[in-house]
């Protein structure tokens, strides 16, 4: 199965996103200020626990890329390559594709938005986090969105389904930034 239109719009943008140098490749050090945008849209050093715990997911994400588009880790993706080994890795494998590739940043990205750190998002927190990232969308009207079971917070599996739902255009936030 190859991606349809809006799945390779979504890639082009985040491979955009991600080319944090603009050479017209991403390779690890892309990757690492994408992680450093987010901990600085956050005001979290990459030094604490939860700082580290972003950046090595997006670290491991990398690691993922390289090895699917066949590449070292010291080398780069061209837009080509970077759709195949997304597509490859994530897309055409499904949920597990985007467990084991998203869910980790995702996960990382929501333990920084958890302020009181009890392991869900709270209301409060997920308006943090779209103004972290410069969404400018009603947090409010989002967050019943995306709570699919209607508990007042927003656990990682409903993040990664709302980033899976943005990959496949049903979604039109995009939560880990655009
Ligand atoms: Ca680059
Ligand atoms: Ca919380
Ligand atoms: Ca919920």
């Amino acid at each position: 199965m190859s991606a349809n239109t809006i799945q390779r719009q979504r890639l082009e943008q985040r491979f955009e996103l991600w080319d944090a140098n603009g050479d017209g490749q991403v390779d690890k050090s892309d990757y690492e200020a994408e992680a450093r945008r987010i901990l600085s849209s956050f005001s979290e050093a990459e030094t604490t626990t939860k700082g580290k715990a972003v950046l090595d997911a997006y670290r491991n994400m990398w690691t993922i890329a390289a090895k699917s588009g066949g590449i070292a880790e010291t080398g780069a993706l061209n837009p080509e390559q970077f759709n195949a080994a997304s597509e490859k890795s994530m897309l055409d494998r499904g949920e597990q594709g985007f467990a084991e590739v998203l869910r980790p940043c995702i996960a990382a990205v929501a333990n920084l938005a958890d302020e009181d750190d009890d392991g869900e998002v709270d209301r409060d927190e997920f308006a943090r986090w779209l103004n972290a990232i410069g969404v400018p969308n009603d947090p409010a009207q989002l967050f019943e969105r995306l709570d699919s079971n209607k508990s007042g917070t927003l656990t990682t599996d409903e993040l990664v389904q709302a980033v899976r739902d943005y990959h496949e255009g049903k979604l039109d936030v995009p939560l880990l930034g655009r």
